[in-house]
């Protein structure tokens, strides 16, 4: 087996001082942040997809990376060298998790069986390599949007024929992920929703997709799947619009359908801020729920209404969302970089660097998050805001003892009401960066 990436050594932890581009400035895996190393508070996994599969093609023109790896793209010894690569990048970075698709690991064949033989073949490969690395897997999914028999979606297909492969694969990504020991299956609703009303039973296709993640389910519970199911919210690309669009959608989804029990979420960065909102926001929405089980970490342009997957840099992001994190008490998956490099950054060494700015952002935004949590003073802010309703007339509304009739003849005896207090947005604002920059 070839050393793929010859010139780049382990990467180190060497302080913010460090002018080596190979070294963390800030990820220093042992750390004790709020008592447990940073390293078990950022779970990081390597997206199998972006980082050994995409080469940078867009519309406009071709791959600028060579992911061959040493090996003929398509065949099963590049299957082979992507994982060789894989695994040498992850332990040089010191990543102890991936997460894939059926499709990243091994090429497909024309016969579904056929691809099963090679994802056979393939999986037990990685296995040995788990085995003398160490490294998990965090979860497994299936591409359920490149084949062009999902042209009309997947679960929500109106070809039943079509729904039967996606089950297949289904199927067999979830042996695998329990083969591999996975924490987690995700759901991610690539083609799961519609471009036009004209043509669409939508109630049809959402009870259908339902009917697939309930089998899901029953299948997990037979061969002995312990972790979570997760929904991946996205509100569009590459339909027009996706059933999961954000997490207050699909969380209304699970319980509407009784999946709740057994599902959580996966919140992307970049799909939360094509729905509208910040990235914080869709982590408090499944966190409040229950739901905050995963990450897919990564950013988005602002400029862009499309998903552009950049590796975090952002630090107010990396830091409110690693507030929400430590305040749910932790994931039960990770932070998976689905992120990779801008089309002009092709070289190996380029790879690395993704990933080093990343997990230096994310250790940044974690010992930030801590500062906030320790400070308390935005905690005691939210915390003071609401204390009318502590006790009193407040405390009656709370503890449903109040009526409409009641509050009414309450706000007559009232005359005018107080001002309800200053939001002081301005304030917390410096207050955070007091805390990141003091
Ligand atoms: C697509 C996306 C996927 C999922 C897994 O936008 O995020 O890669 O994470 O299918
Ligand atoms: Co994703």
């Amino acid at each position: 087996m070839s050393e793929y990436f010859k010139n780049i050594k382990k990467i180190q932890y060497e302080g913010p001082d460090s002018k080596n581009d190979f070294s963390f400035k800030f990820y220093n895996p042992e750390q004790i942040v709020l008592g447990k190393p940073m390293k078990e508070h950022l779970p990081f996994a390597m997206a199998w997809w972006h980082n050994l599969c995409n080469a940078g093609k867009d519309i406009f023109g071709t791959d600028t990376a060579d992911k061959s790896f040493g090996a003929v793209p398509g065949t099963m010894e590049h299957a082979r060298a992507k994982a060789d690569a894989g695994f040498e990048m992850m332990e040089k970075l010191g990543i102890e998790y991936f997460c894939f698709h059926d499709v990243d690991i091994a090429p497909e064949a024309a016969d579904i069986k056929e691809t099963n033989g090679r994802l056979d073949e393939i999986s037990d490969y990685i296995l040995e390599k788990m085995d003398t690395t160490g490294i998990k897997c965090m979860w497994g999914t299936a591409n359920l949007t490149n084949n062009l028999r999902y042209m009309n979606g997947a679960a929500s297909s109106n070809s039943a024929d079509v729904f039967c492969f996606a089950a297949a694969q289904v199927k067999k990504s979830l042996d695998l992920t329990v083969k591999f020991g996975g924490k987690g299956y995700v759901f991610w609703g690539g083609r799961e929703g519609y471009e036009t009303l004209l043509n669409t039973d939508v109630r049809f296709e959402q009870d259908n997709v339902a009917n697939m993640m309930r089998m899901a389910v029953e299948y997990g519970k037979k061969i002995g799947f312990k972790g979570d199911f997760y929904i991946e919210p996205k509100p569009k690309e590459p339909m027009k619009h996706q059933y999961d669009f954000d997490a207050a959608t699909a969380i209304g989804f699970l319980r509407q359908y009784g999946l709740d029990e057994d599902f959580k979420l996966n919140i992307e960065a970049n799909h939360a801020t094509l729905a509208g909102h910040t990235f914080q926001h869709d982590l408090r929405i499944a966190a409040i729920n229950g739901m905050l089980g995963s990450i897919d970490a990564n950013q988005g342009d602002l400029f862009l209404g499309w998903d552009t997957d950049h590796f975090s840099s952002n630090v107010y992001e990396t830091t409110l969302c690693m507030y929400e994190v430590l305040k749910a008490g932790g994931l039960t998956g990770g932070l998976n970089f689905d992120a990779k490099n801008r089309r002009p950054s092709y070289t190996k060494e380029d790879m690395f660097l993704g990933f080093i700015m990343a997990m230096d952002a994310f250790a940044l935004g974690l010992v930030n998050a801590a500062r906030m949590i320790e400070d308390g003073r935005i905690d005691s802010f939210v915390k003071a805001r609401y204390e009318s309703f502590e006790n009193g007339i407040g405390a009656d509304i709370i503890g449903k003892k109040a009526t409409l009739e009641s509050l009414s003849a309450y706000a007559e005896n009232l005359g005018a009401p107080e001002l309800p207090g200053s939001g002081r947005q301005e304030m917390l604002e410096s207050i955070l960066n007091t805390i990141m920059f003091g």
